[in-house]
């Protein structure tokens, strides 16, 4: 494949440790929330492998937060979402699909309840501050949306909690999955989020205060020289083998929640207002006839670029693979593809052409591990 170099300029957005990263050796960016981020240091495989034995820091500032705060702000935020934020508490994170009146996903984003009436959506790839601003003004809503200067770092791996124990003492290790608090780094207070975008664990740490996230960054380095830690991004391998999903390549707006096994967080059965409610009731009641699920193919290489059809066996479309990567896990390509109804059966065989090749393969569920 042909490589480009990527043209930066202020619309595509830097951020606060690009000067880092480049020092580090990034041979890779794409971009997200108009930003750069990570794609790569170097090999795909080094990397992923990297990431499940020790430790990684990420700069994920592109995972940009939209603030809502204000009287309204919880009756705007439970309007944009399906999931039941009734009972949410302070300190907690929520992985929320936002969708639209037609049930359409508009992001995936982690909310953030900083209290009753300030929330962040950490937001996926596309404009949530330009869709709250119009349900805003348009339902006459008393609040304020904008995008705060936050930057995350993140720090994922098995290592991680070794690391981030040496710099903020052992109180940080019983911090719970999806639970926040603010931890003190030479007398600056940071939001740190036990959460991140891989399945080996980790934290993420929302820098509100550059200067010292530039200490805190450079501090991640330095104490973490024995734990063999290493610059990183979300991993394209490692998250598709955990099934993370990436709105844009394997969800977009012509997808429902349903359709993207969100069904735990499509709450319709409580007294919530959200837009899309009565649609999802219906899809809900009606069933879904497209279907994220896996696929396994035999082929050892593969880079997607848009989808690519499948076939049955008797050649027939029968839906499309939206990502993929070669496993080193399964020895073989796996990927995430929409499939249209009744083609969901573990195990059944699939066809799909790649430059004018054919080749097999087979569904299967949802995590791979
Ligand atoms: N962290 C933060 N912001 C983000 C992401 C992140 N914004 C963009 C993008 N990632 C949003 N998408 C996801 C997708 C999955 C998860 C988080 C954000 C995730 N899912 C867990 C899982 O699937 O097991 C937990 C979901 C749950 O059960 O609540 O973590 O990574 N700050």
């Amino acid at each position: 494949m042909k490589t480009f170099s990527i043209a930066k300029s202020r619309r595509l957005r830097s951020t606060p440790y690009t000067s880092r990263i480049e020092e580090q050796g990034v041979t890779a960016y794409t971009t997200y929330n108009h930003m750069l981020l990570p794609a790569a240091f170097g090999s795909l495989e080094d990397s992923y492998h990297h990431l499940k034995e020790s430790v990684q820091v990420w700069d994920v500032a592109g995972e940009r937060q939209v603030e809502i705060n204000g009287k309204d702000s919880a009756k705007l935020v439970q309007l944009m979402t399906c999931r039941d934020l009734s009972k949410s508490k302070d300190g907690r994170c929520y992985y929320c699909p936002i969708i639209d009146d037609k049930g359409g996903i508009i992001n995936d984003p982690v909310v953030l309840r900083l209290s009753s009436d300030r929330w962040w959506l950490s937001i996926a790839d596309s404009d949530v501050l330009l869709f709250a601003k119009g349900l805003a003004i348009g339902n006459n809503f008393s609040v304020n949306i904008f995008e705060p200067d936050v930057n995350i770092i993140a720090v994922q791996g098995p290592k991680s909690f070794k690391l981030m124990e040496k710099i903020f003492g052992e109180k940080i290790t019983q911090l719970k999955f999806f639970g926040f608090d603010y931890y003190d780094f030479k007398g600056t207070k940071h939001l740190i989020a036990r959460s991140g975008w891989s399945k080996q664990g980790g934290y993420e740490i929302y820098v509100e205060h550059t200067k010292s996230g530039l200490d805190l960054y450079d501090t991640l380095f330095e104490k973490g020289k024995d734990l063999d830690v290493k610059p990183g991004c979300p991993n394209l391998i490692e998250r598709i083998e955990s099934a993370l999903l990436s709105y844009g390549n394997d969800i977009d707006i012509n997808d429902n929640p349903l359709e993207c096994g969100f069904d735990k967080f499509v709450n319709v059965d409580s007294d919530i207002n959200f837009l899309g409610k009565e649609k999802l009731i219906k899809i809900k009641s009606e069933g879904v006839s497209k279907k994220l699920m896996g696929v396994k193919l035999d082929l050892k290489k593969i880079n997607i670029t848009e989808s690519i059809d499948i076939m049955d066996e008797n050649s027939n479309p029968i839906g499309e693979l939206r990502s993929g990567c070669y496993s080193p896990y399964f020895d073989q390509v796996i990927g995430i593809a929409m499939l249209n109804k009744p083609n969901w059966n573990a195990n059944q065989a699939i066809k799909i052409k790649i430059n004018d090749q054919a080749f097999d393969g087979k569904v299967c569920d949802l995590p791979f591990i």
